[in-house]
């Protein structure tokens, strides 16, 4: 039941609540975000008023007969780049929407690597400018007269930077106050934060020989929840040891990942 797009042209601005948080992206293919913009919790957010998406192409800032946005690299090699002035047109007509001091960041494989500690600082931030580049990159002197953040969302090669831009519309959008429910934000700020999240199971209790953990069907919430901080400190020691080295262990903590490391040692020579 996709409805109208939730990635609106910039003239079509809504009156600006002072708890909305404006987000502008400037893409040649705004139509790769929206879907991000109008399903699960982003789109309730756009419903709500709580974010705004606003979309520039450079394509509207052309001048010329075939509407260029790009042109050969010079230097030669392969690939076009997108020029300085249309890009620069949309920015600017975005900048006039949006409020003084918002992060301005262009997607780029070059940039610095986005994690959750740079998604809580764009989300204290009054707004967003993300900008999306395709072909070979944008212009240099894009960057620097705008001073735009270069930040990469991995160690893989995207054909252009919507869908980054998408990956870092809903990280922060879930770090807004009032975006997530009392349950999804509940979730947040547990003691299982910077770590793996555990085994999930649901019914039926026992499918193709495959039994849930019984200390899951029990009802004993304090068993529970220790099984379940072990599983996730075992499985993020095992499988993400850079996060767990940037996260100090309280007492309890390091007991049930020395049990975890027991138990696993002792599996391993059973099989
Ligand atoms: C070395 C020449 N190019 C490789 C084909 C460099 C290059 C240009 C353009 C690499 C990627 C892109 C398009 N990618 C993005 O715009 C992008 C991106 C990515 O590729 N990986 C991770 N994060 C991001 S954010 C934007």
């Amino acid at each position: 039941m996709p409805g109208p797009p939730a990635v609106v042209a910039a003239e079509t601005r809504n009156t600006g609540k002072s708890d909305m948080y404006p987000i502008g992206v400037v893409s040649l293919f705004a139509e790769l975000i929206d879907p991000v913009a109008q399903h699960g919790v982003v789109g309730r957010a756009c419903e709500r008023g709580l974010i705004e998406i606003l979309h520039e192409s450079p394509r509207a800032f052309t001048s010329d007969r075939h509407r260029t946005v790009d042109d050969r690299p010079y230097g030669g090699g392969p690939g076009m780049v997108l020029c300085y002035e249309p890009t620069r047109g949309a920015i600017g007509a975005l900048r006039q929407r949006l409020p003084a001091g918002v992060r301005a960041l262009v997607l780029s494989a070059q940039g610095r690597a986005f994690d959750g500690a740079l998604a809580a600082e764009l989300a204290r931030a009054p707004g967003l400018l993300l900008v999306a580049g395709r072909y070979e990159g944008l212009d240099e002197r894009i960057i620097e007269a705008e001073e735009l953040e270069e930040v990469s969302v991995g160690d893989y090669v995207l054909s252009g930077g919507e869908l980054a831009a998408a990956v870092v519309i809903d990280a922060v959008a879930r770090l807004l106050p009032g975006v997530l429910g009392h349950e999804e934000s509940g979730m947040r700020d547990s003691h299982m934060d910077g770590l793996l999240g555990y085994p999930q199971y649901t019914r039926p209790e026992v499918i193709d020989g495959m039994a849930v953990p019984e200390v899951l069907l029990g009802g004993n919430h304090e068993r529970i929840r220790r099984w379940r901080l072990k599983l996730a400190l075992g499985r993020t020691w095992r499988r993400r040891p850079d996060l767990l080295r940037a996260r100090v262990l309280n007492e309890e903590e390091r007991e049930l990942l020395d049990e975890y490391r027991v138990e696993s040692a002792s599996a391993d020579q059973n099989s």
